[in-house]
């Protein structure tokens, strides 16, 4: 351990403690911008690149980032003298010389870290003109890179190198010039990202920001010719809240339901109940493929992996291109809604699918992306026609002037808006193979059963493994997410040490709870915690907790699909993967 005065009050810590951190451990806040650490996440950037952590350590003669700087014995530190406030205010202005001053019009004003920093220290007028960067960025499906915004912070790349383990990231060329970006230069969609959005999610500025498509959807709310319906992702009412200054973890369903009818959809639906209906296709399949291993049959392979999430499908396309007959074929609960609504739906309402636009409300840049795959179209008409983020409807909510926070709860419209708490649990890591286990169990036992909480299967860790028993079989199931902790489960599945019989896989640290198209969570990751909470205080409060009890789901069955894994089925809601 080491001894250190911080503005003359004294602190132990252990070795290899930063300034910063000692700091922080006596509640003295020292301003940071490139910083970031999320707790638990794997998640650190400190590249000591802005300089805006500065202090003044005596008997040094140069200040010191606070990020950077470990803590030795005796250390006398000041954080706040009128040296270490000026250069801060000059680095800062160094920063903003080279940045375009758009904050009127820019995507991330009011979210932006680099301009709350400037308020914070009390910047009024810049002394310094530099040079403007010559790059604009690219537009991928779901992603807009403007690299003119970019302050050289490294989150992006810390989140898509360290984190990810994608790698599209990295910083290019000296000085003015410099910037981060793909290989050569190229676009994203180029290469190998998959739009997890987790660059997005801790660009302090908007050098990184999702593509907007709300006002895609006023249009089509406004056409006469078109009916329009949403669908809402699970973890969205938890975070939704947060856009309108609600506490972290606040369950906003019946509002957001009573924001999206006053925006005038047609018919607001619940992207949970396909997500019952995944766990009747995937359960089915886990069964099938289980109950074929166990029978002896060689050709069957295990574990089977979760397909939900398109940030992960598109990181195993690219990255383990020779295992993608592993992971259930199942669509995503998202392309699942898709084609139940314009088949199913459109049958009942007698209009032609052309007719409908099916809009979804996710927390993930990667939906916007897994809407526009080919596979996913019939005569180059998308199932899913617009996905948007939480926080664009946040934004639709706000320009229609609607005041959140007082509307008075609805509840979804019928069919496609029935779910149980099965569903709700698929927005955080563990849930979606919980709500399988919950139904699956039942169809293999034929028992029921009693307790649905499976609180081994839940948590922050990056892999979770714990055995369930299916009366008396022993089923191993692994849980990552984040794709640096898949990657690491998918190495041992390839080097065949891998023991399990179903793994859950989420591109997102946190699941879906933390998908890029949250808002913004600043670094806390007690933000993410809390909305886990609420996701699982939803599930508990459900009259029905197992998917295959959906009275609404069944009905589909009975009227339509016939069963799980039915030619219809497969036509519909299966789908396959490209190399
Ligand atoms: Fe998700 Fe899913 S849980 S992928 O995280 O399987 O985005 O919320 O909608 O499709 O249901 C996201 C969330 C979401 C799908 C479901
Ligand atoms: Fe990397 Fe994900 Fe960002 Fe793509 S979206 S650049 S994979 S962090």
């Amino acid at each position: 351990i080491v001894k250190l005065t911080i503005d003359d009050k004294p602190v132990v810590v252990e070795r290899g403690t930063t300034l910063l951190e000692a700091a922080k451990s006596i509640g003295i806040n020292i301003p940071t911008l490139c910083y970031m650490k999320l707790e638990d996440l794997n998640f650190e950037n400190k590249p000591g690149g802005c300089r805006v952590c500065v202090v003044e350590v005596e008997g040094r003669r140069n200040l010191a980032p606070a990020c950077k700087t470990e803590c030795s014995e005796g250390m006398v530190v000041h954080s706040h003298t009128v040296r270490v406030i000026n250069a801060r205010r000059t680095v800062m202005e160094l920063i903003l010389s080279d940045h375009p001053a758009e904050c009127l019009t820019c995507a991330k004003s009011g979210n932006c870290d680099l301009q709350s920093m400037a308020q914070k220290l009390g910047i009024r007028e810049l002394h310094y003109k530099g040079e403007q960067s010559r790059y604009k960025g690219d537009k991928s499906p779901a992603i807009i890179r403007e690299m003119d915004k970019c302050i050289m912070c490294r989150r992006c790349e810390t989140a898509c190198n360290d984190v990810q383990t994608v790698g599209v990231l990295s910083a290019i060329n000296r000085g003015f010039e410099s910037v981060v970006a793909p290989a050569f230069e190229m676009d994203l969609d180029k290469s190998s990202c998959t739009y997890c959005g987790q660059c997005v999610a801790v660009c302090p500025t908007a050098a990184l920001t999702e593509r907007d498509s709300t006002w895609k959807v006023v249009e089509a709310i406004v056409n006469p010719q078109k009916t329009v319906i949403v669908q809402t992702a699970p973890a969205v009412r938890a975070a939704l809240g947060e856009a309108f200054g609600m506490e972290p973890g606040t369950l906003v369903t019946g509002k957001m339901v009573a924001a999206l009818k006053k925006l005038g959809f047609d018919y607001v639906f619940d992207t949970d109940f396909a997500a019952d209906l995944t766990i009747m296709e995937e359960g089915a399949e886990i069964l099938d493929r289980l109950s074929r291993h166990l029978n002896g049959d060689k050709e069957v392979k295990l574990p089977i992996l979760t397909s939900c999430c398109p940030g992960w499908v598109k990181f195993f396309e690219h990255h383990f291109p020779e295992m993608i007959d592993i992971p259930s074929t199942a669509k995503s609960p998202q392309q699942m809604f898709g084609a139940i609504a314009k088949s199913y739906f459109a049958q009942q309402l007698k209009k032609k699918r052309e007719d409908l636009v099916v809009v979804s409300v996710m927390p993930c840049l990667a939906k916007k992306y897994e809407c526009t795959r080919e596979e996913f179209q019939v005569n180059g008409d998308p199932d899913v026609n617009l996905s948007i983020s939480t926080r664009e409807l946040a934004n639709l909510i706000r320009n229609a002037n609607l005041d959140f926070g007082k509307l008075t709860d609805e509840d979804f419209d019928h069919p496609l808006g029935e779910s149980t708490g099965a569903s709700v649990i698929f927005g955080t890591t563990g849930g979606v193979i919980e709500a399988a286990i919950r139904s699956a169990y039942e169809m293999f036992t034929e028992k029921k059963l009693e307790k649905v909480d499976f609180l081994e299967l839940r948590g922050m860790e990056g892999i979770r493994k714990a055995t369930v028993d299916f009366d008396g079989l022993p089923i191993n199931i692994g849980i990552a997410h984040g794709l640096g902790n898949a990657r690491k489960l998918l190495e041992d599945i390839k080097a065949g040490k891998s023991e399990f019989h179903a793994i859950e896989i989420m591109a997102c640290p946190g699941g879906c709870i933390g998908g890029g198209g949250q808002p913004y969570h600043h670094g806390d990751v007690e933000i993410l915690k809390k909305r886990q909470k609420a996701i699982y205080a939803e599930d508990a409060g459900k009259p029905i907790r197992k998917s295959h009890e959906n009275p609404y789901i069944q009905k589909l069955y009975k009227e339509f699909l016939g069963k799980p894994l039915s030619d219809k089925s497969h036509e519909l809601l299966h789908t396959h993967y490209f190399d």
